[in-house]
C-alpha cells in the first residue's frame, strides 16, 4: 500500500510498528461544523468506497438520519494502482469544480493533493468534501458521523437522539464498549490480516474471538447490544459483521469460526440487516470483488442467507 508524501504518491508503507499494523491517525481534526448541511443540500459529497467498513459507517448514518437527499454519494473503486481509483479506473470530476477547468481526477490521492498540495498522508475512505470551499472536511468515520449528527440536530432534534442508548445507560459504558469493538474486532480483523509476526497475528487473533464470544453472551437475553432498540454501538459494530465471513474469514486470517457459527450474533446481524433500508447500505459483490480487483480469477461468493430472518437460522 502506497502514501502520499509532501504531494507526491510513492509505494511505501508506513503502517506497522514492531510488526503490528497501526491504523494511521486522521490528519483532519474536527474543527469544522456543518451546520448548513440541510439547508444547503448538495453542498457536502460523501466518497466512499462499498467495500470499506469505515464508509459503511458513514452510509448507514446518512440513511438513518435520513440524509441521502442532502449529501450526494460518490463510491471509489476499482483496480487498486496507486491507491483508491477514483471512479473505477474512469476519470471523475471534482464536485465543485468548474468542467471547463477540467478539474477531473482518475486516483483518489489526487483528490487529497487538490486539496494540499503538500499533504503527507494516506489516501483513505470515508470524506467528507466541501463542493463550496473545495476542501476536505473531514476523513475520519467517527468525525463523519459526529458531523452527521450535530447537523441533523440543529433541523430535528428527534432524529438526531434517535441512536442514543436507553437514558439508564451512560455516556461512559457506550464508550467503552465502543472502544472494546474497535479495538478487538474492528481494527482487530486487520491486525490479524497485516500482522508481521506470529505474535502479533496471535494477539490480533485472540482479539477478535474473545470479542465475539463476548458479544455472543451479551446477546442471550437482549435483543441488541443496549436493549430492545438498536444505538450506536450496534450500527458500529454492524459493518464488520456483514464482512465477517465474506471477507475477514477468508481473508484475514480469522478462520477460526465463522459469524453463523454465532446462533445469537448471527441472528442480531441479520435482524439490523433488515432494519430500515440498512440492506441497501450493504453491497456484498462489492465487498467479495474488492479481494479480487488484482487477480485474474474472481472466485464465487460464498452462499450465505441475510434474507431469512428466523431464530433457527
Ligand atoms: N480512520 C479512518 C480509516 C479509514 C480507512 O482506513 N479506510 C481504508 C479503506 S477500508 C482505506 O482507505 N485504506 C487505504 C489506505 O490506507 O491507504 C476512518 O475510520 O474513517
Amino acid at each position: 500500500m502506497g502514501m502520499i508524501i509532501n504531494g507526491q504518491w510513492e509505494e511505501i508503507d508506513r503502517i506497522h510498528d514492531k510488526s503490528r499494523y497501526q491504523r494511521p491517525v486522521s490528519k483532519y481534526n474536527n474543527k469544522y461544523k456543518i451546520e448548513d448541511l440541510i439547508s444547503n443540500s448538495g453542498r457536502y459529497y460523501l466518497i466512499g468506497s462499498w467495500s470499506c467498513p469505515w464508509s459503511h459507517r458513514t452510509l448507514i448514518y446518512r440513511h438513518l438520519l435520513g440524509l441521502e437527499k442532502h449529501i450526494p454519494l460518490h463510491m471509489t473503486g476499482g483496480k487498486k494502482i496507486q491507491g483508491y481509483s477514483a471512479n473505477h479506473g474512469d476519470s471523475w470530476h471534482i464536485p465543485g469544480t468548474l468542467k471547463e477547468d477540467h478539474q477531473s481526477i482518475t486516483h483518489l490521492h489526487e483528490l487529497y493533493v487538490f486539496n494540499d498540495k503538500h499533504y503527507t498522508g494516506r489516501s483513505t475512505v470515508p470524506i467528507l468534501w466541501d463542493s463550496k470551499t473545495l476542501s476536505i472536511i473531514s476523513n475520519e468515520s467517527t468525525d463523519i458521523i459526529d458531523l452527521l449528527i450535530k447537523a441533523t440536530g440543529q433541523i430535528n432534534p428527534q432524529q438526531a437522539t434517535l441512536l442514543d442508548p436507553p437514558s439508564a445507560i451512560t455516556h461512559k459504558a457506550v464508550l467503552a464498549l465502543n472502544t472494546k469493538i474497535y479495538e478487538q474486532f474492528s481494527n482487530g480483523v486487520y491486525q490479524a490480516a497485516f500482522a508481521k509476526s506470529q505474535q502479533a497475528y496471535d494477539i490480533a487473533i485472540r482479539n477478535v474471538f474473545e470479542l465475539l464470544d463476548f458479544l455472543e453472551e451479551k446477546l442471550q437475553h437482549r435483543r441488541f447490544l443496549f436493549g430492545d432498540q438498536p444505538s450506536h454501538s450496534d450500527w458500529l459494530l454492524f459493518p464488520s459483521l456483514v464482512r465477517f465471513d465474506i471477507e475477514y474469514y477468508l481473508h484475514s486470517g480469522c478462520c477460526h469460526k465463522q459469524l453463523r457459527d454465532y446462533p445469537k450474533l448471527w441472528l442480531y446481524a441479520r435482524r439490523l440487516y433488515h432494519t430500515g433500508k440498512i440492506a441497501d447500505t450493504v453491497n456484498f459483490e462489492a465487498i467479495h470483488a474488492s479481494n479480487y480487483f488484482n487477480t485474474p480469477i474472481k472466485p464465487l461468493m460464498p452462499t450465505q442467507n441475510w434474507q431469512q430472518l428466523d431464530s433457527t437460522q
